[in-house]
């Protein structure tokens, strides 16, 4: 399938997906969002994929935001009756349960730190910049940064960044737990790619329950999580590869895993 704003290439078991309108910085518009559905429902339905990487094109910008010339002629009742940034496209994005990583290269501002904090987990190049600068338009988050941002580096973090929509640099970001590491600008696709690899490279099924339990813990209450664990746990254990990994464990050799 081709696409007008991505660039979606498979490298063995690791779909990597490239937001291409480095002219507008990589600014997220309606078209932009469904052609991620659309490489997002690809990826989820392949079961040659394992793991998805998604990035910024050009030098500057993982994603600079929405996109503020597509919102600026619309109206209130538009965005409400378009379910602006809602609907399958965001649904699918956030609703993946194969895993994926965010590698922020540059700015990822507004509806871009929005999309990073979807990810399983984000890798920032030493140039990236972080925030929510939406109120410097006279507006608030719309895709989910007032509550993920907020999760993710505290309150008062949160809070600081959304009132003064400054930006915080790549160290910052890692300091505050937005972001899994930090590498060095030139190296951050490659890195992000071993580590894709690295997550392909384990049993489907585990990777899948790993990240669902983690996620566990930001939507239920402790009790709750911990049980959901263990029966994700128990659930595994019924599994081939539970059997095939702990086998291969004890023989000493590498796993075969057949993804069920
Ligand atoms: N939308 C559209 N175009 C953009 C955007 C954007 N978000 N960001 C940059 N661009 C364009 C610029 O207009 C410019 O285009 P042109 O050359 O045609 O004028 C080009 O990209 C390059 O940008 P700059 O010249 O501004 O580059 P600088 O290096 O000088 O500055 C910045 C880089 C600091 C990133 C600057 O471009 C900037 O501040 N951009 C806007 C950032 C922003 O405010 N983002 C938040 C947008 S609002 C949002 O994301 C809300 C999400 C929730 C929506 C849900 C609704 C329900």
């Amino acid at each position: 399938m081709s696409y007008a704003n991505l660039i979606v290439e498979q490298r063995d078991a690791v779909t990597l997906v490239t937001l291409n309108r480095p002219q507008a910085l990589n600014a997220l518009n309606s078209e932009v969002l469904r052609e991620l559905g659309e490489a997002f429902a690809t990826y989820e339905a392949d079961s040659s994929q394992r793991c998805l990487v998604l990035t910024g094109s050009g030098d500057k910008a993982f994603a600079a935001g929405a996109d503020i010339k597509e919102m600026v002629e619309k109206e209130a009742a538009d965005f409400y009756l378009e379910d602006f940034f809602s609907g399958w496209q965001t649904d699918v994005v956030k609703g993946t349960r194969k895993p994926w990583i965010a590698a922020v290269n540059g700015f990822a501002l507004g509806g871009g730190c929005e999309l990073a904090m979807m990810a399983d987990f984000i890798l920032a190049s030493d140039k990236a910049r972080f925030g929510q600068p939406e109120i410097n338009l006279g507006v608030a988050p719309g895709m989910g940064g007032s509550q993920r941002l907020t999760r993710a580096v505290g309150k008062s973090k949160a809070m600081e960044l959304c009132l003064t929509g400054r930006m915080m640099d790549a160290s910052e970001a890692e300091r505050a737990g937005l972001v899994a590491r930090v590498v060095p600008h030139d190296e951050l696709l490659d890195d992000a790619m071993k580590t894709a690899a690295t997550i392909a490279s384990k049993a489907p099924m585990a990777a899948i329950a790993n990240k669902e339990m983690v996620n566990a813990a930001f939507e239920t209450m402790l009790e709750q999580g911990l049980t959901h664990e263990r029966r994700l746990f128990q659930i595994l254990c019924a599994s081939e590869d539970k059997g095939e990994g702990m086998s291969a464990f004890v023989e000493k050799r590498e796993a075969n895993w057949k993804g069920r």
